[in-house]
């Protein structure tokens, strides 16, 4: 057999053979040694955990079952105009009576890891008070469930869905507190068996996305000031929120969150445009990840926004410094920067028109963001560890009348990613674990159903799931713990 692939692929033989012959050899590679050509392995560390990530309004429907209140998403969704087509996740996969079947396809496809989120509003369906035993009694199933499978559940417990009878939204203190009362409550019950939370996923989207361009729920446009307070109340949530989870269970918790910290990279592999890089990340993220990783704001925000800098009170940093057992980066576009003369001695280059994108027009493609995501995160704080906790690309996918989806463009993405994700743990950065977005195509947000992001194909008229292309080429991934 390999006597006669070789023949049939002669150019390559008679290539491999020229090298020989030339005595050029690549470290790990000897040419000509054995009959079997050697290739470069890109494997990853043993243990390393292959997931998928979801989160709960964005698959599970249902949206009044069993005692669910409602939540900004709901509302918004249901105002005309704020999404495409007038989507909403009334319905979405349905997963919330069909996670029996989702969880047979992570199952299948061999995942050590799942990321979900639980939906504040099910479990205290007015944000805070009186909890919903039923919503509780869901989650139970669904953990009971993917354990029974072999996958170790990894939860979210804030994904955007935010209880709209808070008053106020995140533009009340008093919100941050209830989160970790809702924090403290969920994990209690549920910290027998769930041993991995994530706090809050990806402030920006939730502040300023919904309350300084108004793109997200709840929709609003706020100045500078008000806007930068919805921040602070974010991260203190996050803040307050770990200090709940920790104080109601074992020590054998891992306590992280789920951040879309901006990822710059060097224009070029320089020392200078390498610092340039490292300091932008410092710097354009210090509302955020910045003020987690160091426990302050950082005096370059201070100063940029002057009267309109949020408002701290005693305690706030302490919380909001709380040490994690991991930084979770959500991973999906570049940004390029490189060292220049201006008074931050960096500058960020915008993308050119012709720089190539997925379906989502935002979602540009640059496989080595996900390296520099985790470098330059560990070179600045050095965090005890990483996950990717997103990365995954949207397409135009077509199901075939044979109920195939050949997206190949996503597999191309996925793999150029995962590639440069292996380059950082073979440099040795402790990235524990990678989390595909998303399991499912499902609700994107203000996007609605127009865009895919799944590996799984729904079919929203039959809620009916067929695995792409993408999801046999994951599962091979994981089953050899490499690049393929
Ligand atoms: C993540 O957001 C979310 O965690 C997840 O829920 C989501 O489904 C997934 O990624 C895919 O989008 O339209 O130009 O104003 C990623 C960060 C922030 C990217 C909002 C798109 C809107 C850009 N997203 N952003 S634009």
């Amino acid at each position: 057999m390999k006597a006669i692939s070789r023949r049939m692929f002669g150019k390559t033989a008679a290539a491999t053979a020229a090298v020989a012959a030339s005595g050029v050899s690549l470290p790990g590679i000897a040419f000509g040694q054995t009959e079997e050509h050697k290739r470069l392995p890109l494997g990853f560390p043993d243990g390393f955990k292959w997931g998928c990530a979801t989160a709960a309004y964005q698959i599970e429907g249902a949206v009044k079952a069993d005692g669910r209140g409602q939540t900004n998403w709901d509302i918004f969704a249901h105002t005309p105009g704020k999404t495409r087509n007038g989507d909403t996740g009334d319905v979405a996969d349905d997963s919330y009576h069909l996670y029996k079947e989702d969880t047979r396809l992570l199952k299948d496809l061999g995942v050590q890891t799942y990321r979900m989120s639980i939906a504040w509003s099910r479990i205290f369906p007015e944000g805070r008070g009186e909890p919903n035993p039923k919503g509780l009694d869901h989650y139970n199933r669904v953990i009971d469930e993917l354990l029974a499978n072999g996958i170790t559940p990894y939860i979210t417990l804030f994904h955007w869905d935010l209880p709209a009878a808070l008053p106020g939204g995140w533009q009340n203190r008093d919100t941050s507190k209830a989160f970790a009362d809702y924090a403290a409550y969920t994990t209690k019950h549920l910290g027998d068996k769930v041993k991995h939370w994530m706090t809050t996923n990806e402030f920006v989207c939730f502040t300023d996305l919904g309350y300084r361009y108004g793109q997200f729920a709840p929709g609003l446009r706020l100045p500078d000031g008000p806007a930068n307070q919805v921040r602070h109340h974010g991260i203190l949530a996050h803040g307050l929120g770990v200090q709940a989870i920790r104080a109601n269970t074992s020590s054998d918790t891992q306590v992280g969150l789920a951040e879309n910290a901006g990822v710059y990279v060097p224009v070029i592999e320089t020392e200078e445009h390498i610092a340039a890089a490292q300091k932008a990340t410092r710097i354009l993220n210090a509302p955020f990840l910045t003020a987690l990783m160091e426990g302050k704001y950082i005096d370059e925000y201070l100063r940029h926004e002057g009267a309109n800098a949020p408002k701290v009170e005693p305690g706030d940093f302490e919380a909001i410094g709380s040490k994690l057992d991991f930084v979770g980066h959500n991973v999906y576009a570049p940004e390029y920067v490189r060292a220049s003369d201006s008074p931050l001695g960096f500058t960020v280059e915008p993308h050119p028109k012709s720089y190539p994108h997925m379906d989502s027009p935002w979602l540009n493609i640059g496989p080595e963001c996900i390296y520099w995501a985790v470098r330059n995160v560990c070179d600045l704080w050095h965090p005890e560890g990483m996950y990717i906790t997103e990365n995954g690309a949207s397409s135009t996918d077509v199901l075939t009348p044979q109920g195939r989806v050949e997206d190949i463009d996503r597999l191309m993405y996925l793999r150029n990613y995962i590639t440069q994700l292996h380059r950082a743990t073979a440099e040795g950065y402790p990235v524990k674990g990678y989390f595909l977005w998303s399991l499912l195509d499902n609700f994107e947000w203000a996007d609605g159903y127009s865009k895919r992001f799944g590996i799984h194909y729904v079919d929203y008229k039959t809620l009916k799931r067929y695995p792409k292309l993408s999801a046999e080429w994951y599962k091979t991934v994981i089953a050899k713990n490499a690049v393929v």
